[in-house]
């Protein structure tokens, strides 16, 4: 079998959601740290990524950019396992959970919240505070993100459908970050449903094997 070489950085959401996959379906592979802060890695990336991004994917001779369709690659070319539902209320719920990630939580959840409170802990710990937005209206986002992601698993174990899948990386990637703040934390608990599948997810294969450095520290 060609070797799976994935390009990314232990930090990165996107980077986490495709080793997250990568390792539920039990595949092995080898990764590449690149770190986008870093002016020559940053350099030798847009070589492979025309927008400079992480995760990229190496096999068989292919480069496979984007984490979605990283993913569909390796469900193609490895269909045991599947990321993916096909059932219509399975592929439904997926498809908005990744989307909803994507579009609305990755930069609420992520960049306006847990980046500020995390670069202002690394500054001065003792005035980062809990981390709660200054703006309203992205305590509004985070509220709505959460309440849609809420929802969806109402009624399932998980997003993808009958097993932890593509969705579920999305989700537990961004999740991951956000409830390292304090005030993420506590606005978690308002959510029973998106809780309750966080606490099953955490032990996952996936998640187990890719913690961000962040949670590891908090671990030891
Ligand atoms: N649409 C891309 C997003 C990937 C992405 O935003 N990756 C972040 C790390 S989590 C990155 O490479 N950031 C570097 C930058 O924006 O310069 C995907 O789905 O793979």
């Amino acid at each position: 079998m060609s070797a799976l070489v994935l390009t990314g950085a232990d930090y990165s959401v996107y980077a986490r959601i495709a080793r997250m996959a990568l390792v539920q379906k039990g595949l092995d592979y080898r990764f590449d740290e690149c770190d986008v802060f870093e002016e020559a890695d940053r350099v030798a990336l847009r070589k492979r990524h025309p927008f400079g991004k992480i995760p990229v994917l190496e096999h068989a001779g292919k480069t496979v950019i984007e984490t979605q369709a990283i993913l569909r690659y390796i469900d193609a070319v490895f269909p045991d396992k599947p990321l993916f539902p096909r059932e219509a209320d399975d592929v439904a719920r997926s498809e908005q959970a990744i989307s909803v990630i994507a579009n609305y939580a990755y930069p609420c959840l992520v960049w306006q919240i847990f980046v500020p409170w995390y670069r202002a802990q690394d500054e001065d710990s003792s005035r980062a505070g809990d981390g709660r937005p200054i703006d309203e209206s992205v305590s509004e986002m985070a509220m709505t993100c959460q309440t849609v992601l809420d929802g969806l698993i109402a009624d399932t174990s998980w997003f993808s459908g009958r097993v932890f899948g593509a969705a579920d990386a999305y989700v537990y990637a961004v999740l991951a970050y956000f409830r390292c703040v304090p005030w993420g934390l506590a606005a978690c608990g308002g959510y029973p449903n998106l809780n309750a599948w966080f606490s099953l997810a955490r032990n996952q294969p996936g998640p187990v094997a890719t913690p961000y450095p962040r949670e590891a520290r908090r671990a030891e």
